[in-house]
């Protein structure tokens, strides 16, 4: 106990703890440390990878030193928190992040340097974490950066899956799975909490009793139970001591389940048991705007909200308020439906355990929560069956039928018998078996909902909760543009870029404050600044040629324009148009003559991006890429005039090579399908333009840099429904463009056309429903916009500085103060440097 330690005692230990120096002595000579103690080797037996775990090890005791310091004050001070549980979280490689954002990028740069090996090999040396399918993932990375930068009090909460997303290789042209097991060597960038341990209950029945007052009391006894270990990520804020969490849970059986089975003589059951309750974080699940309706995973769902809660709980019961001031010290924000069994376990534990009336308990939970919308695709939208909530969640289920009931018994009050209407907003769907909408629920429990950009904020508002904005009023349907952490997106992936600005505008502020971009405007016309510009992107271009040559085997040329399609692989996304229009391209080049041919803008097309395992669609996508790949790069008669490329495996540090070498990327989903698209703010931002469809934040981008800086094609979401019902109704003709191709392909131009049927019939048998046929012509028409642009050099790197320059808004620092300050309600509380950080 410190207090009663003699006044010695104390001193030495604050001596001892006071951080160390960060001079290139001090961080080679923890370096070598970590090398000869904790790795117990030697430097004549290391290689990069040794080197790498030796310089990250190093790294994170400097982490864990911010990481306390932050905490410990944060615990003193108990401002209000905000808490983002998300079901994934696409953090991609630490190491460089972690130096850059703790300014020490430089001096370990230097000191491994001395030491024998190049920073970029020992960067390479690490896996990424990825934790997370694609846009949703890695919007809550970018946000948890933000947040630390910003000095705001925020932990996240998920899962410490030990299969992350699956490893995806191309075999002879389809996409093959392999599990991605990434801690196979120890992971340096966690801190196991094997102290903090939370049992979370699954099945069993409901007790009811009589209270002394004569109020029911619900009672749940689960018929078993597993633990919650904590693992703690920590989160460095850029250019501040901050240092925020991410708490991932992992599950392992509980010491008395475990234990009667096995005393009972019965090993091989309690073996079982345990096996099954290490399955529930075991592996991610692969679908990305898609519900598969498992089992496993509402376990998961509910074993992550109830050991986050359980742990909310805890931290504000430490501080002895009322539980009415739980709203002023905690927001909860929902990402995606995901986490809404927060709500239901939230009202649970006030309920049943707390003995809160159920109206006090209510009004403290939807003060409390909020809940981020980020698809309106009706196969994206989570229902879960109520026998299976019934068998899992007994208790729960009670609940939600309750919420339901009071919830619609208000509905009524104010529209009276409007059956149509309670039907509509029911949580409960009325099907065989009945469904449960998670997000009726997450609408219902929350007090503040949004959409990701704009165009996706109004869409909500007007198809799935328009009957939840005439019942509540406009103002609890917010918008939120989502955003991108600067630092890893352009400091990091970019350094030359970043240099570069950091020269012209006298400081490194814009990192911070990425509206000063602006000041890069006035370079337009500065030819010498041009010249640095374009320098910076052929450099670019180069590495990803390398990539691509270990990557594909095929050797592109730098001078070509390189067109980028990386992304989840979906229908809604157009990869198939895309594609389609290659092969028109090919075919178009291979009718010229060598004159002709002369004029034409050498393109190489790179595509990347997983398919989930079960989407046959998708994955014949994949395969018809690779089959036009093959064919075209093989093809004298084209040569560098055209070549195509599928980059195997596309994670964040692979886009991190993509992303600063593209001239034009591709982000063409039909018209009201893209929530928002995150991607498109992160090429726009390295100084790449953008082809695409007026969809989520690409409308932003526009009206951010100019219609003379985006070349902007097809149908308008507003007309969406009318041109699916033309298809559906009238015999609609084939864009004559796209019959061609689909003949070629019929033909057997690339490989057994067998194959690639079932992909073709969704233009006819289905209806053509993402409106490839609709939007071909003018997608034509724009891509030849692009190939006429970039003729004019000198032009196009002006458009391009001009990019760059104009994207301070998708700064993620802009989106998390929007939600800090209107839905949150939560306020900066930087660390106090007292020099034990
Ligand atoms: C996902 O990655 C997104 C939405 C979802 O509903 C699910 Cl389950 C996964 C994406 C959107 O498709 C994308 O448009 C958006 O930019 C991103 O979330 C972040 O909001």
């Amino acid at each position: 106990e410190k207090a009663k330690w003699p006044k010695s005692t104390v001193q030495l230990w604050e001596k001892l703890s006071k951080k160390e120096a960060n001079d290139i002595e001090t961080i080679q000579k923890s370096i070598v440390h970590h090398v000869t103690t904790t790795l117990a080797r030697a430097a004549y037996n290391m290689d990069n990878f040794t080197a790498y775990q030796a310089v990250a090890l190093s790294t994170r005791d400097r982490l864990i030193s911010r990481w306390n310091e932050t905490q410990g004050q944060l615990s003193k001070a108990d401002p209000k928190r905000v808490y983002y549980l998300s079901l994934e979280f696409l953090l991609g490689r630490s190491m460089d992040n972690a130096l850059l954002n703790m300014g020490l990028k430089d001096t370990y740069g230097k000191s491994i340097e001395q030491l024998g090996f190049r920073m970029e090999d020992v960067i390479e040396s690490e896996v990424d974490a990825a934790l997370g399918n694609g846009g949703l993932g890695r919007l809550a990375a970018c946000y948890m950066d933000s947040l630390a930068t910003l000095d705001y009090p925020a932990w996240g909460y998920g899962l410490r899956y030990t299969y992350g997303i699956f490893q995806q290789r191309i075999v002879d042209g389809y996409q093959t799975e392999y599990p991605d097991y990434w801690l196979n060597f120890d992971n340096p960038w966690e801190l196991p909490r094997l102290d903090i341990s939370i049992q979370i209950g699954f099945g069993g029945h409901v007790q009811t009793t009589q209270d002394e007052y004569g109020v029911t009391r619900h009672n749940w006894i689960p018929a078993s139970s597993v633990q919650a270990i904590a693992y703690d990520v920590p989160i460095p804020g850029y250019d501040t001591g901050n240092c925020n969490n991410i708490r991932l849970w992992r599950s392992k059986p509980t010491r008395v389940f475990d234990l009667t089975s096995f005393n009972e003589g019965n090993y091989e059951k309690s073996v079982e048991d345990a096996t099954n309750a290490e399955k529930i974080t075991s592996v991610l699940y692969p679908n990305d705007n898609t519900m598969a309706g498992k089992e496993l995973r509402l376990k998961q769902q509910y074993f992550w909200t109830a050991a986050s809660l359980h742990d909310i709980v805890r931290r504000f019961k430490k501080s002895a308020r009322e539980w009415t001031d739980f709203p002023d010290q905690v927001a909860i924000q929902l990402n995606d439906t995901h986490p809404t069994m927060a709500i239901v376990e939230l009202q649970r534990l006030l309920v049943d355990e707390e003995m809160l009336s159920w109206d006090d308990a209510w009004d403290i939970v939807t003060k409390t929560f909020a809940f981020t919308n980020h698809t309106v695709l009706p196969e994206a939208m989570e229902k879960w069956s109520v026998p299976m909530m019934e068998y899992l969640l007994p208790r729960h289920l009670q609940i939600i039928f309750d919420i339901n009931l009071f919830f619609l018994q208000k509905v009524e009050m104010k529209f009276p018998n409007d059956r149509g209407l309670l039907n509509r907003m029911s949580i409960i769907e009325e099907a065989q078996p009945q469904q449960i909408r998670m997000a009726h629920l997450a609408v219902v429990g929350s007090h503040k909902v949004n959409g990701v950009a704009a165009l996706h904020s109004n869409l909500i508002k007007t198809t799935i909760f328009k009957d939840f904005v005439a019942y509540y009023g406009e103002e609890k349907f917010v918008n939120r543009t989502n955003g991108i952490t600067p630092r890893r997106w352009l400091h990091q992936a970019n350094p030359q870029l970043s240099a570069l600005i950091t020269e012209t505008l006298g400081s490194q502020k814009w990192l911070k404050e990425l509206t000063l971009l602006k000041g890069l405007n006035n370079k337009v016309d500065d030819p010498e600044f041009r010249k640095k510009w374009v320098a910076i992107k052929r450099a670019n271009k180069v590495r990803l040629a390398e990539l691509i040559k270990t990557r594909c085997n095929v050797t592109v040329s730098p001078d070509a324009l390189f067109d980028v399609q990386v992304k989840r692989i979906h229908e809604y996304k157009r990869q198939f148009m895309n594609i389609l229009y290659v092969i028109y391209r090919y075919r178009f080049i291979k009718s010229m003559t060598p004159s002709q041919k002369a004029g034409v803008q050498p393109r190489v097309v790179i595509f990347g991006g997983k398919a989930a395992p079960g989407y046959y669609i998708a994955k014949l996508v994949i395969k018809l890429i690779n089959g036009v790949a093959k064919v075209v790069n093989q093809d004298p008669a084209v040569g560098d005039l055209l070549k195509v490329v599928f980059i195997p495996d596309y994670n964040v540090s692979v886009a991190e090579v993509i992303v600063p070498a593209s001239d034009i990327s591709q982000h063409i989903s039909t018209a009201g399908t893209e929530a928002s698209g995150t991607s498109n703010m992160k090429f726009v931002l390295n100084g790449g333009l953008i082809i695409g469809t007026l969809d989520g934040a690409n409308i932003e981008i526009l009206e951010e840099i100019g219609e003379d800086n985006i070349f902007i094609f097809g149908c308008l979401a507003h007309d969406v429904e009318d041109l699916r019902h033309a298809q559906r109704y009238r015999n609609v003709p084939m864009n004559p463009a796209l019959q061609g191709v689909i003949s070629a392909i019929e033909k057997g131009t690339f490989e057994d056309p067998k194959v690639f049927q079932p992909l073709i019939s969704t233009l006819t048998v289905g209806k053509d429903f993402y409106l490839i046929s609709y939007d071909f012509a003018s997608y034509i028409a724009a891509n030849q916009q692009v190939d006429a642009a970039y003729k004019n050099q000198e032009e196009w790197i002006k458009k391009s500085i001009r990019c760059t320059a104009n994207m301070g808004k998708f700064s993620s620092d802009r989106s998390v103060k929007e939600y800090a300050d209107e839905i949150w309600d939560i306020k900066p509380h930087p660390v106090v440097d007292e020099g034990y950080m």
